[in-house]
């Protein structure tokens, strides 16, 4: 009888994901800077319970205990960000070279057990001294990324050959400084424009200071976007464009510049009308520069009703029936298909896409014998590979899976209280318990195939 395993192609990425605020911790040490979420974190009532990152998981000192737990686990990749402040503490000018020395034994504890580094060079930790200057909608930040992204490559272009300019730049700028629920809690839709379009220069900027400083054809260079298929939720057409609305704010604004190199007609003037000098001339060459992956980050579909407040007259709802995880997101594994196999109509030139995201926050507990069961994530994961799989075979050219993410983390404005990891941490004396789905993935990892439901 045939094995009715589904196997993924020969060579498929297996790895998970973190991010430098949501673990590091040791945020006042070897000569690091402080971050936008340093501050943002000292806010009254800005993070649920008051949490802050200044100890997270404590990986600054446990990665070499994480790194044998990924190779354990039979994981192959890490997908990690480097923390600029550690490495310039002013965002310009000056070298910390401990931050540097840092990542450097990173990298090197992942090679010795054969895990490949996917480094991420922004994930939301701002230098606190740049935003002091003006943070993401001044212009100049972009140019700082690009110098700061020399100072890395230069330090481990030598063995890091994926490099992701920006996580989720949409994040960055849209909770940053829109809805000021991010660092650095800004809520002003002219700022958000801006850190939009300089975000975007940004990866541009980076990617050109990469491919100058480049090692070769071995050298891969993306961006990760987080998308979701959106779609009105009836057929009226107040909801259907309601609908386009979100769907150009959120994915269009971001994927057309990086990927056909213009905003979107529907961007609005900031972006489409020279006068407002925002984008300048070149700037558009070099953020639709060839990328030579795109990564993908996908948690859920989007549901839009047209609604008489908020800036796009528009509010994400939930589907009737569909269950959701511990952030009220709806289990939706078959939006990544769609959403991977219209990407790919849209884009005909649409590059690999790796998916450098995909996980779900639910209540975990350690049983009386020591153990975390968490059957709802295995389901979750295990669907969303199905459908991972579905869009490979309708022709989608998809070369890895991250999950989110390696251990539970800071959940940004959530704090501690939500739980995405694979792997169980309890706060208060760090210890690492993988859950019942961090061996489930890593046999996945390993027999490189999906089981069928
Ligand atoms: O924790 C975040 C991550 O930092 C970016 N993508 C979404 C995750 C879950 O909210």
């Amino acid at each position: 009888m045939s094995d009715p395993h589904l196997p993924f192609p020969e060579g498929f990425v297996w790895g998970s994901a973190t991010a430098s605020y949501q673990v590091e911790g040791a945020v006042d040490i070897d000569g690091r800077g402080r971050s936008i979420w340093d501050t943002f974190c000292e806010v009254p009532g800005a993070v649920a319970g008051g949490d802050t990152g200044a100890v997270a998981c404590d990986h600054y000192h446990r990665y070499p205990q994480d790194i044998a737990l990924m190779a354990e686990l039979g994981l192959g990749a890490y997908r990690f960000s480097i923390a600029w402040p550690r490495v310039q503490p002013d965002g310009r000018g000056s070298v910390n070279q401990q931050g540097l020395d840092h990542y450097r034994r990173v990298v090197d504890r992942l090679l010795e057990h054969d895990i490949v580094p996917y480094v991420t060079l922004y994930h939301w930790d701002l230098p606190q001294a740049l935003q002091d200057r003006g943070g993401w909608p001044a212009r100049d930040t972009a140019y700082r990324f690009a110098d700061y992204v020399a100072i890395v490559h230069a330090a481990l272009g030598d063995t890091v050959r994926h490099w992701i300019t920006l996580n989720e730049p949409k994040v960055a700028s849209h909770a940053g400084y829109g809805s000021g629920i991010h660092a650095p809690g800004i809520r002003d839709l002219d700022q958000r424009d801006r850190a939009v379009h300089h975000l975007l220069l940004a990866h541009g900027l980076g990617l050109q200071a990469l491919r100058a400083a480049g090692h070769g054809a071995g050298q891969q260079v993306g961006i990760t976007l987080d998308l979701s298929p959106v779609s009105p939720a009836s057929d009226s057409p107040d909801d259907r464009a309601a609908s386009r609305r979100i769907d150009v704010d959120s994915h269009r604004l971001f994927l057309d510049p990086v990927l056909r190199g213009a905003y979107p007609r529907e961007a609005g003037a900031p972006f489409t009308d020279p006068a407002a000098d925002l984008v300048r001339p070149g700037d558009l060459e070099l953020v639709g520069a060839p990328i030579d992956f795109l990564g993908v980050n996908y948690y859920r579909r989007m549901l839009v009703r047209a609604s008489p407040s908020g800036h796009l007259r528009a509010e994400v709802v939930l589907p009737e029936g569909v269950p959701v995880t511990a952030v009220g997101w709806p289990v939706e594994p078959d939006g990544l298909r769609e959403l991977l196999v219209g990407l790919r109509a849209e884009h005909p030139g649409l590059p690999p896409v790796y998916l450098t995201e995909n996980g779900a926050a639910y209540p975990d507990q350690i049983d009386a014998d020591g153990t975390v069961h968490d059957p709802d994530r295995v389901d979750y994961l295990h669907r969303h590979l199905l459908a991972l799989h579905a869009a490979i075979s309708a022709g989608v050219d998809v070369r890895g899976y991250f999950a989110w993410t390696l251990i539970d983390n800071f959940e940004w404005a959530e704090g501690y209280a939500k739980r995405f990891g694979l792997v169980h941490v309890d706060y208060a004396d760090q210890r690492r318990v993988p859950k019942t789905s961090a061996r489930w993935l890593g046999g996945v990892a390993r027999t490189n195939a999906v089981p069928p439901r």
